[in-house]
């Protein structure tokens, strides 16, 4: 690309020019992020071509990551990083009196997820580009992102995130390849040779306009798409005999109600809501994507009979399950095949990953929704479930209870887990413990049925994005010491555990951590005029809010902690600064509390003198990507402390621990893995183990109250929930001591309070010898190359989509 900084100066004056009118001096800032955004896909489109013309004359095994939600944060400074022209950008910039982060700061996050899933989707492509992988993704391309959070008096209030509003310079629209999709309607069925035909009339049409994002890999020619669908008015279909004649409000009403589809994402995370415009969602994206794909390979093969050797479908969850019935009705109404047949290469096609065990969020959409919505795809759901239970009766006969606990239809609802489960060929956990939970409880009767469908994939994450790019100054320390290979082989990280006890690595380790706090400080500073000691520990809970995550236990123990300093101000504690960032789903009253008591006590011990500054909070309003790539580097904790048996795997315990945070967490999701890694020196355990607490739940022996009565320091701070303790404006917190005490404390809050509050303790006593402490975040740092999504990528390429690498010429 610019093989010099001369060159690229010379380039981007050029770009600033043709695309703005524009000199340097005249530039905006947002003028210069679009030039230099333009000038990064103009290089990189040669590659994009030659990766599509290298999959298709090598006819490659192709995969196809279907997710509701990418959520993909900024993207100029990867792809910068992956070109490998981020340094002749910044130098050539800076000699143009430009600040790169000047630029970089221009870009909107793509906040196209809610939390985990959504981010993990995003590591996923960025490895499987980088790892030459034929991989892509196929999303919807939502006009507004995940909310933006503002906080007001405490409270959560939420805005509209229009990400669009500059337009993005990353994406292309190729209005050429859109196609349609058709709900409602009826499904008519006529006899002609010996054979039935389904024809749907009287649907709606939806235009489905693919959007492009390219996916560059680092430092190779690999660019993979990220294929977002957006859905667009059919006027020319408009169907103007049953309207008066020229009725303009009725079209300009269609219109909207059609791009309603891709308007919004569903801000929900682990929640099933059965609204209808979601259910639309899913099929739109899951159609469009499917018969793009089959478009593609139709330019390759004349029958569709080999189509499972060529290209294998990832359902992120069970949102986009309708591939299911929808490749179904493809290969049968569209390509003639017969049921077995078509059932043959359907599941053979796809595969599913389950990202959690909460039954709220299980998907069950009610059939008076589904069946008017989608008639020709439930009718295949329908035979689907005949077929599905008919085998089961042979298996079990007379087993009615087991039938009708598996059935893909039952109760007035279609069941995604059953149809996902049924109609692909492999289905994983994120975690250890998580699949082991899914084969032992919640998908027990399927995994007795089909045992060699069932696998694990510990997630991971792109430690290319959350290591080189968001902590450069670690990322130098790390090649300086065992070169740059960890960079493509993360599993190497491990030659650091050498440095793990070296005097002068701890202290390099130990300054950079520190810049890395002093920035965030002043970011701290800047956003709410709160000043932070650099010297305390910086203790971190970022991640959505959910009464499973347990944010309330970290606030419970702070409110414990003042109580203690304020009755000892001389009490020998490490100061600490307690870090929160996190959203609430809109509905979610409980989750917005907790938000505001966490303001509540923060606005209180902030300004409480008498404690001598050993202990503040910060709330930081809109956590998102970006915000993450600036809280993570400067983390001593790492606070991972959902109830045993609830978080499916996290992901941001895997970021913390390769940025040298220390883990306060308990043994659930990744966290037994890493635990397993680093071993029991080198994390802080706490609570109930999974065992534990599933018995628990069982048993249904546990009783909060008898806690409450029992130990005082839980009590004072329950009471001081609701006794106005904290409020200056009188708010209590009705709802949280209720969900504690009255509602039983469902995720054992109290069980685990003291426990918590010892391992708190050994923080503190570890925080004072420094030397050991940068010992354990080396050791953490040295073991996380498991946790890169690289590993997990590989394992899914091998062992469920059969992909193999392409080297693109
Ligand atoms: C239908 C509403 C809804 C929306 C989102 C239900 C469920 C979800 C997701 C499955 C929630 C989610 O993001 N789960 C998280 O997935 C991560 C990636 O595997 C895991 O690391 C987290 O533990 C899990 O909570």
């Amino acid at each position: 690309m610019f093989s010099s900084k001369e060159v690229f100066k010379e380039e981007f004056i050029e770009k600033l020019e043709s695309m703005q009118g524009k000199t340097v001096e005249e530039a905006t800032n947002i003028d210069k992020y679009q030039a230099l955004g333009h000038m990064i896909r103009e290089y990189s489109n040669k590659n994009w071509m030659a990766t599509n013309t290298c999959y298709f004359e090598k006819h490659e095994k192709q995969v196809y990551y279907f997710s509701m939600e990418f959520l993909l944060g900024k993207l100029m400074e990867s792809n910068l990083m992956n070109l490998g022209v981020r340094g002749v950008c910044e130098e050539g910039l800076h000699e143009l009196g430009i600040r790169l982060d000047d630029i970089e700061a221009q870009e909107p996050d793509a906040g196209l997820g809610n939390g985990g899933l959504g981010r993990l989707a995003a590591c996923f492509l960025d490895s499987l580009a980088s790892l030459h992988l034929p991989g892509h993704g196929c999303g919807i391309r939502y006009k507004y992102g995940l909310f933006e959070q503002k906080i007001v008096d405490g409270y959560q209030v939420e805005l509209p995130e229009y990400w669009l509003k500059e337009g993005n310079i990353w994406e292309i629209r190729r209005s050429n390849l859109a196609v349609e999709v058709r709900f409602g309607g009826e499904v008519r069925m006529e006899e002609q040779n010996g054979r039935w035909y389904f024809l749907h009339e009287k649907y709606e049409s939806v235009l489905a306009v693919p959007y492009d994002v390219p996916v560059i890999g680092y430092k190779n020619k690999t660019v993979n798409t990220l294929r977002l669908w957006s859905a667009e008015s059919n006027i020319r279909d408009f169907d103007f005999q049953t309207l008066n004649k020229r009725d303009y409000h009725k079209i300009l009403e269609y219109k909207r109600s059609v791009e309603s589809i891709s308007e919004l994402l569903y801000p929900d995370d682990s929640n099933h809501e059965g609204k209808i415009l979601r259910l639309k969602q899913q099929y739109f994206f899951v159609s469009a994507g499917l018969q793009s794909i089959i478009r593609s390979y139709r330019k390759l093969e004349d029958t569709l009979v080999d189509f499972h050797r060529k290209v294998a479908i990832h359902i992120n969850d069970t949102h986009p399950a309708l591939a299911i019935p929808e490749l179904m009705r493809i290969l049968m109404d569209e390509e003639g095949m017969d049921w077995d047949e078509a059932w043959k290469i359907t599941v053979q096609t796809i595969s599913y990953t389950n990202h959690t065990t909460l039954s709220e969020a299980l998907e069950r959409w009610p059939v008076d929704i589904f069946k008017p919505l989608l008639p020709r795809i439930y009718m295949i759901v329908d035979e689907i479930n005949e077929r599905f239970c008919r085998e089961l009766w042979e298996k079990y006969p007379g087993d009615w209870e087991r039938i009708h606990k598996m059935a893909i239809l039952a109760d007035g609802q279609v069941k995604m887990a059953h149809l996902a489960i049924a109609g692909s060929h492999s289905v994983n956990g994120v975690a250890e413990v998580h699949t082991e939970i899914l084969k032992a409880r919640e998908m027990k009767e399927f995994y007795e049925l089909s045992p060699d469908k069932f696998n694990n994939k510990t997630n991971g994450i792109t430690h290319r994005r959350w290591l080189l790019n968001t902590n450069p100054r670690l990322a130098g320390l790390i090649t300086e010491t065992i070169g740059d290979r960890w960079i493509q082989h993360p599993a190497e990280l491990l030659h650091l555990r050498k440095a793990a006890n070296d005097n002068s690595f701890q202290e390099r380790t130990a300054q950079i951590k520190q810049q890395n706090k002093e920035n965030l400080a002043r970011m701290i500073k800047d956003k709410s005029g709160l000043l932070v000691d650099t010297q305390s520990i910086f203790d971190v809970q970022v991640k959505r809010l959910h009464a499973y995550k347990r944010q309330i236990l970290n606030v419970l123990h702070i409110m414990d902690l003042y109580n203690r300093l304020r009755a000892n101000p001389n009490l020998d504690t490490v100061p600490r600064t307690f870090i929160f960032g996190a959203k609430a789903a809109p509905g979610y009253h409980l989750a917005k509390s907790v938000i505001k008591l966490i303001n509540t006590v923060a606005a209180k011990v902030n300004r409480d003198k008498t404690i001598q500054g050993k202990l503040k909070i910060v709330f930081l309003e809109n956590y998102r990507v970006s915000l993450a790539e600036k809280i993570i580097p400067a983390a001593d904790i790492s606070e991972q402390i959902s109830a045993a048996s609830k978080e499916a795997s996290g992901t941001g315990n895997m970021k913390f621990m390769m940025n040298g945070a220390i883990t306060l967490g308990t043994l659930d999701g990744a966290n037994v893995e890493i635990h397993r890694e680093v071993g029991d020196n080198n994390i802080f355990i706490f609570g109930l183990t999974v065992e534990e607490a599933l018995s628990c739940y069982a048993g249904g022996g546990y009783r909060a109250k008898d806690i409450y009565n029992r130990d005082l320091r839980i009590k004072t701070v329950l009471d001081q929930l609701v006794n106005g303790f904290f409020s200056d404006d009188g708010v209590q917190f009705n709802d949280i001591y209720y969900s504690l005490l009255t509602n039983n404390d469902e995720f054992f809050v109290l069980k685990d309070f003291s426990s918590y509050a010892r391992a708190h303790q050994m923080v503190d006593d570890a925080y004072r010898n420094k030397k050991r402490w940068y010992e354990m975040s080396i050791i953490n740092i040295a073991h996380s190359g498991k946790f890169s999504s690289d590993r997990t990528v590989s394992e899914y390429a091998e062992h469920i989509w059969n992909i193999h690498p392409v080297t693109i010429s």
